[in-house]
């Protein structure tokens, strides 16, 4: 996600001085008042001083909206104080910007001249306030009305020679409403082309809990954190993506839980925190959090927990009763373990066999062990590998099913694990279409759809014309630029649903389209009257949000209702659903996705809780939901890395001050 320059400019310079490089001392402690300074000059500079504030109070309030920032859950008691960190605020000034980007900034700026301009510059011209179209050949964006909007999308739509030609990709911020409103569109279309941004980001977590023990999803909850004894926290840099996670770090390490870091940097964060609410705490020293670190070879955990696992079994420390009542597959694990060599697994993972061994016995003398992840494990080829060998380990330790313990892979987005959760899949089970169908009266298409990476070969090898984005910035996320650039100018029309604008509305189909949204932070207003949004956690915590701020343009339509437009221009007589009065009032949504999908009973009054309401999860009660009703042990090869002389091997991480493709 590198920021993009002017061609001419990227020319002229050195790399140095093209991004501003330079070499400095590592900061030691994270967050503290220099990071509060700097987020108030943000939020300061891009608002004033009264709408920010008035706007910052409402993140994560029980009547207020949801952080856009990340999936880091709230306390579930106390959801009444302001619940913020450092990149809350930004990614609401982001959003509550005063500037706009308007028929006229479209008028006067050519597409070939806004691709020359940086995503930055790009992200900083503001909200999005109008519907705009690029005609077939035209070099400008121009002004359209969102009934003629709908018309050119249905007439793209309905000419296509099988639904199967169009994409619907989503990102991760759209509400649990708006997205089951999606998916029952696209499918009533005809397809199940819906990829989305989990394909890029916890998608290996998904794959490799559900085979093992049951869900596709964490197993703790935020005050297991308060319960455990270890927490491990392994590929992931909470203190610039989850800022909010090293107050439960902080709290935990106060009860006398042990943090263990594992990471090929030494991310500060990690190491040592000052809670930003907390003014004493800022003038000292901080917390120290974690008090084991292992600087991991790069992609070195496979090898680092099949160490970690062999040592346990050798020095007999394993939960054997835990073990032979809950699992499957144990003594095929057990003797794959004892084939792997130690030479290999010190040399592969980069660690010691003592400091192996000190994890090893840290694990062995507790049972309430969390293990945290995010993109260091899940982005690689062998990801799914890695996230089942921290299963194994939890496994023989019995710490999957108690409280203090289990998995918790920490998603990204604010609503990507509701997005999952209520139909955003390429692959959805039978189970989940027969509901739909029950409901909903009509035959869902049953042959699994496109993830992102099927979608962008489709689009190459013109068997995917229209590309239609409920948000995201399909473009610059998307692994190979070139390949998709080339892949979207190929189809007839590109379509995005969006609040600012971003490079993929300037790499364009034959014909392209911006629709513009409100956001989370914005009032939402319909026929039944003002309406609130849902969304879940990390933790399977569904909660409402609800805007607050007069919205950026008074042409703005929510998410659910340009779905549900669309969905009558699209299908006229052909649906069987009345989309206007789903829209008219929200809870019909709610009621809908109630009758459809398990474990939103009671779904309307529940969601207005204060803290709302956990989804089921088996395997957090220690019932393993998988079809033989045990958790699977799970034997990988470990993965092997042949550098030629020369060769570096090389990983991404986040800047601080970017979220994703937005800088
Ligand atoms: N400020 C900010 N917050 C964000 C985002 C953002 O862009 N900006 N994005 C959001 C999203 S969508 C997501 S998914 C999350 C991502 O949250 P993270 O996963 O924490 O984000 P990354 O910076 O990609 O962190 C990858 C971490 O893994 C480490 N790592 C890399 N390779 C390896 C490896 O082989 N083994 C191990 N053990 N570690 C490795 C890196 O050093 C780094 O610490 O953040 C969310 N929050
Ligand atoms: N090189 C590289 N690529 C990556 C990653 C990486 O680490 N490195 N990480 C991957 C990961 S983990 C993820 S999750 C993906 C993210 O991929 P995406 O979700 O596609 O990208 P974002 O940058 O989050 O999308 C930003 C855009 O979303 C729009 N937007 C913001 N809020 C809203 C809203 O409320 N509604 C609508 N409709 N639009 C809105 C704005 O127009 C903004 O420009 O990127 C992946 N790509
Ligand atoms: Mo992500």
């Amino acid at each position: 996600m590198k920021p993009s320059r002017p061609p001419s400019e990227a020319n002229a310079q050195s790399p140095e001085t093209l991004v501003g490089l330079r070499t400095r001392e590592p900061v030691r402690v994270a967050a503290g008042i220099p990071a509060i300074v700097q987020t108030m000059k943000h939020v300061m500079g891009q608002d004033g001083v009264v709408k920010g504030t008035r706007l910052l109070l409402k993140v994560n309030q029980a009547n207020g909206f949801d952080c856009p920032g990340c999936a880091w859950p709230d306390p579930d008691g106390h959801r009444s104080i302001a619940e913020f960190c450092e990149n809350g605020p930004k990614a609401v000034a982001e959003e509550g910007t005063a500037e706009r980007v308007t028929p006229e900034f479209f008028r006067d700026h050519s597409v070939a001249e806004l691709s020359e301009q940086s995503d930055y510059w790009l992200g900083k011209r503001g909200r999005l306030t109008h519907p705009m179209v690029l005609r077939e050949g035209a070099t400008h964006y121009e002004p359209i009305e969102w009934d003629a909007a709908f018309a050119l999308i249905a007439r793209g739509l309905n000419a296509l020679e099988s639904p199967d030609e169009a994409v619907f990709y989503t990102s991760g911020r759209t509400s649990n409403e708006a997205a089951f409103l999606y998916q029952l569109f696209v499918r009533q279309f005809g397809t199940n082309n819906l990829p989305d941004c989990s394909n890029m980001c916890h998608e290996s977590s998904g794959s490799a809990l559900g085979p093992t023990i049951g869900i596709g999803k964490g197993t703790v909850k935020l005050d297991d954190f308060e319960k455990a004894e270890v927490i491990v926290v392994i590929g992931q840099n909470p203190g610039t993506n989850h800022p909010r996670m090293l107050t439960s770090l902080q709290h935990a390490v106060r009860n006398g839980a042990k943090i263990v870091a594992i990471n090929p940097l030494h991310e500060t964060g990690l190491l040592a925190f000052k809670h930003p609410q907390e003014l004493l705490h800022l003038l000292g020293k901080g917390t120290q959090l974690a008090s084991l670190f292992l600087q991991v070879r790069i992609n070195g955990d496979v090898p680092l927990l099949q160490g970690v696992a062999k040592e346990l079994l050798e020095t007999r420390a394993i939960d054997r009763d835990f073990v032979d009542a809950n699992t499957a597959g144990f003594a095929e694990y057990e003797a794959n373990l004892e084939k792997v060599n130690w030479g290999d697994i010190v040399e592969d993972s980069g660690i010691s066999r003592d400091q192996i061994r000190a994890l090893a016995e840290l694990l062995a003398r507790h049972d309430r062990i969390i293990f945290c992840w995010a993109m260091g494990l899940t982005q690689h080829k062998n990801a799914v590998a890695n996230i089942q060998e921290i299963v194994n380990v939890l496994l023989l330790r019995g710490s999957i099913g108690k409280p203090g313990a289990g998995v918790c892979p920490v998603r990204g987005h604010s609503n990507v694990q509701g997005d999952r959760t209520v139909g955003i899949y390429e692959q959805p089970s039978d189970a989940f279409l027969d509901a739909l169908s029950a409901k909903f009266g009509f035959s869902p298409p049953r042959k699994h759809g496109f993830d992102v990476v099927d979608s962008i070969r489709a689009m190459r090898d013109g068997r995917a014309k229209v590309f239609f984005a409920m948000g995201g910035n399909f473009l610059s996320a998307t692994p190979d630029t070139e390949a998709t650039a080339a892949a979207l100018r190929g189809t007839r029309l590109t379509v995005h649903v969006s609040t600012k604008l971003n490079r993929s509305h300037l790499v364009a189909g034959r014909q392209a389209l911006i629709l513009p949204c409100l956001g989370r932070t914005e009032e939402d207003c319909q026929a039944g009257g003002p309406q609130f949004v849902s969304v879940e956690n990390s933790m399977g915590v569904v909660h409402q949000s609800r805007g607050r701020a007069h919205p950026a343009s008074e042409r703005l339509l929510s998410e659910p209702a340009i779905v549900a437009r669309l969905a009558k221009a699209v299908l006229g007589e052909r649906s069987t659903v009345d989309w206007d009065a789903l829209v008219a009032n929200y809870d019909n949504i709610r009621s809908a996705i109630e009758q459809v999908i398990p474990g939103f009973d009671d779904y309307n009054a529940r969601v207005r809780q204060p803290a709302g309401f956990y989804l089921p999860n088996g395997p957090r009660e220690g019932k393993f939901t998988t079809p033989a009703g045990k958790a699977h042990f799970t034997v990988h090869p470990l993965p092997r890395q042949e550098l030629a002389p020369g060769q570096l091997l090389m990983m991404t991480i986040r800047s601080h001050d970017q979220f994703n493709t937005t800088i």
